[in-house]
């Protein structure tokens, strides 16, 4: 039984990494830019109705949201490709069309005011599907629609589905660049209270680092919201290959959880990505074996959070828990290896208080994309 999850992009950061993530998911299941079933893509064993549905002629339609307080990303999305991919009736602009002016507050109380509004689509979908496994929430702290409308949503969704996971992919702000925009600090906080409170799982995305990854991974000078948003859907796509391609484990959101939440309140998780390419850009093929992988992703350079274990006390930073998800051929003997191996080595550092414990999902699809989820220190 599919187990659905909805996905809400919330303002402009939202919207455009959404946008990305359904780019790739398409890619992924051989679906076209206008929902249609490739002819390639009958065969595939894979679950597409976790993340779509399909239409009385059966195209296939995201079950996504998209709202935002201005109309700009919006409207570029329904100019551009893909215009055909989503269902209209899912698209909420606000009849003012001014946005909530990076102001968390504004963002916030003009949620209140449209709840109704979204909570009517949001109720549709849910009504649409067989069982609901919960909702994935895009968006960034820092603005003002996706923080402060994104909290009011928050808080919302606790009230109204207290027994549906919420996980969100939150974009923290860029602290190399000084920005102009005085508030930002504010907003992040008044949103990560709501997401401490509120949401079951938080995967922390930071400019800083993916601008950082861009630069010195992949060697771009100067990389647009395009390139860095094309590596969170790399992420975002990579961590739901093992809900859309059903193996043997960890089949729904709630059992990849667990295993990475050892307790509720820390839920707020890192993710890490080997190799790593943009737009199929050429470059050297590496000699990828899974400890390779596993050793790549245990690098601070290749975790797309700038986090305490990059400064010169990395060898103090702690682990509280860690998945590996690795795609590609993979010899189960040779997981076993190098799990022993990075023991031996102590590769890596867990806290005391729980156990130290490297957990491994094998997934289907494309071969030699890896990733790894860890638990923020
Ligand atoms: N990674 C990434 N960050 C983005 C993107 N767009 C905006 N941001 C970041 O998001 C923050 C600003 O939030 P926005 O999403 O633009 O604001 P909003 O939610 O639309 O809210 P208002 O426009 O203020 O109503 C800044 O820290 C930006 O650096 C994007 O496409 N990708
Ligand atoms: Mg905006």
């Amino acid at each position: 039984m599919p187990r659905e999850i909805i996905t809400l992009q919330v303002g402009q950061c939202g919207n455009q990494i959404g946008m990305e993530f359904w780019k790739q998911l398409c890619l992924e299941h051989g679906i076209s830019k206008e929902g249609i079933l490739e002819d390639f893509a009958t065969q595939g064993g894979d679950r597409k109705d976790v993340f779509f549905y399909q239409a009385d002629d059966q195209h296939y339609i995201p079950r996504a949201l998209l709202i935002d307080l201005e109309p700009r990303v919006i409207n570029g999305i329904q100019n551009s490709e893909y215009k055909n991919l989503y269902n209209h009736e899912n698209i909420f602009v606000s009849d003012h069309g001014g946005g909530a002016g990076n102001n968390w507050a504004s963002g916030y109380h003009q949620g209140k005011g449209v709840e109704e509004d979204i909570m009517d689509m949001i109720d549709r979908e849910a009504d649409g599907s067989d069982s609901l496994e919960g909702f994935v929430l895009c968006h960034s702290i820092a603005g003002g629609t996706g923080s402060g409308m994104g909290s009011y949503l928050l808080e919302a969704l606790n009230d109204r589905y207290s027994k549906k996971l919420v996980q969100t992919y939150s974009v923290f702000p860029n602290q190399m660049e000084t920005s102009d925009v005085v508030v930002q600090p504010y907003n992040s906080l008044l949103t990560l209270k709501r997401l401490t409170l509120n949401a079951d799982c938080v995967v922390v995305l930071d400019n800083t680092a993916l601008n950082r990854i861009a630069v010195e991974r992949l060697h771009l000078s100067n990389p647009t919201f395009a390139q860095t948003n094309s590596l969170v859907s790399t992420v975002m796509s990579a961590s739901t290959t093992t809900l859309r391609y059903p193996g043997y484990m960890n089949n729904d959101l709630v059992g990849l959880l667990a295993s990475l939440i050892p307790t509720p309140r820390c839920h707020f998780l890192m993710t890490g990505y080997t190799p790593l390419t943009v737009e199929r850009q050429a470059n050297v093929i590496r000699k990828t074996t899974v400890l390779d992988v596993m050793r790549r992703l245990l690098q601070t350079k290749n975790v797309m959070v700038s986090s305490y274990a990059r400064t010169k006390e990395a060898s103090q930073a702690k682990y509280i828990s860690i998945l590996n998800i690795i795609q590609g051929e993979v010899d189960p003997t040779q997981v076993h290896e190098s799990l022993q191996r990075i023991r031996e080595r102590k590769l890596v550092n867990f806290i005391e208080w729980g156990p130290a414990s490297i957990q491994v999902a094998l997934s289907r699809k494309s071969p030699y994309v890896q990733t790894a989820h860890r638990v923020q220190l």
